[in-house]
């Protein structure tokens, strides 16, 4: 496809289906731009065997170059299977740097920056020492821990998982260490949901599963995006739209009352749902209803909308944007790939607790990283 055809589809697409997300953004001269970058990003990739993929909260623009799009696990497993020379992430550094765990030195693993700028609220909201401390006092503790983290908080768990299979993984945990405690972290809302789920539809003691709560006085993790989508978003979102489902994330503010309102009737069942990202895809394919409401960060909902033209997609809130997500654009990726910055190295002599950059390369201890590849290896055998 040439640059026109190409910045043509695309303002036809985003018009389509993200107008209202990212206002005034995609006009036609900007598409232009963007096709022009992306025919360059699609040839670089092509000569360097690079495989791009995106999450699915990326821009359009990312999400359309890419080769893969999906959540974390998704991602994961491409990039295993690929089997590429090189892989390009547009998503959170976390993403990208649980891939190079799981490839190691098989493939080279690019990102579009700093750690501390394509950060997550969850990882930095979790205390590696406030952890060490709770492994001391109970070595039995098992530590079942959510994907967005970094690679030492990684290292110290047992399982890790993702907002698809957190309570499979309390469930698997449970079984493979009788007696032990679960301590799931770091994002509390994501914790209490999954907890829920582990205990009333897995049957795991819910004595057993302890969420992380810092009780030193400590932040309390969670996703700053989804934790403002609070209490009163789901009656809203159930008035507003009268025949919709209702489609949240577990990491959304609402999590824990939304959870009594279902069970006390005072929202109604089969209308409101948690479901990671891709969970939202699936049900969205098979359910009878035709419109959504989506408690998530906005960029799902342009992978909705485009792969589900026949169906309405409405945001539960247009402040449900991620800046750390969004710190990725198609000029990083472009810059990226022609300059080959910045990779993440394994390397024996990095601080093992901070994923640093220097000279335009991330580097991860390379200890660190094969003890969290073990958790990582176990999350990917339960699935
Ligand atoms: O697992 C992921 O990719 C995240 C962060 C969210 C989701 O539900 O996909």
């Amino acid at each position: 496809m040439d640059t026109t055809m190409l910045a043509e589809r695309w303002y036809d697409l985003f018009s389509r289906h993200a107008a209202d997300l990212y206002p005034g953004r995609y006009t036609p001269a900007f598409c232009a731009e963007l096709a022009e970058k992306a025919i360059e990003v699609r040839r670089l990739a092509a000569e360097k065997g690079s495989t791009i993929v995106a999450h699915n909260y990326q821009y359009p623009e990312l999400q359309e170059v890419a080769d893969f799009v999906g959540d974390s696990l998704g991602l994961a497993f491409k990039v295993r299977d690929a089997k590429a020379a090189r892989v390009d992430f547009s998503s959170v550094h976390f993403m990208g740097a649980t891939a190079k765990m799981i490839v190691g030195d098989a493939a080279r693993v690019f990102v579009q920056g700093d750690p501390d700028v394509h950060s997550c609220s969850l990882v930095r909201g979790t205390d590696h020492r406030w952890l060490e401390r709770r492994k001391q006092l109970d070595p039995s503790l098992v530590l079942v821990t959510y994907v967005n983290s970094d690679a030492y908080t990684k290292a110290l768990s047992d399982y890790i998982s993702t907002s698809r299979n957190t309570a499979s993984v309390i469930a698997t945990a449970a079984r493979e260490h009788p007696g032990s405690k679960i301590l799931v972290l770091p994002d509390k809302f994501l914790g209490h949901v999954m907890k829920w789920q582990a205990v009333n539809e897995k049957g795991v003691d819910p004595d057993r599963v302890e969420v992380y709560a810092n009780p030193f006085g400590g932040y309390n993790a969670c996703c700053y995006v989804h934790e403002k989508i609070g209490d009163e978003a789901p009656e809203r979102a159930l008035e507003e739209y009268e025949d919709a489902e209702l489609m949240l994330h577990p990491e959304c503010g609402c999590a824990s009352s939304c959870l009594y309102k279902l069970s006390a009737g005072i929202l109604p069942k089969g209308r409101v749902y948690y479901l990671s990202t891709e969970g939202m895809l699936e049900r969205a394919r098979t359910s009878a209803v035709k419109r959504f409401v989506i408690g998530t960060e906005k960029g799902m909902i342009y992978r909705l909308r485009k792969e589900m033209p026949d169906r309405e997609f409405h945001p539960v809130s247009q402040e449900a944007v991620c800046d750390f997500m969004k710190q990725n654009t198609l000029d990083k990726l472009l810059a990226s790939l022609r300059d080959d910055k910045y990779e993440i190295v394994l390397d024996d002599a990095a601080d093992p607790k901070v994923e640093r950059i220097e000279n335009g390369v991330i580097k991860v201890n390379r200890a660190v990283a094969a003890k969290a590849k073990v958790a990582i290896d176990r999350m990917l055998a339960i699935r």
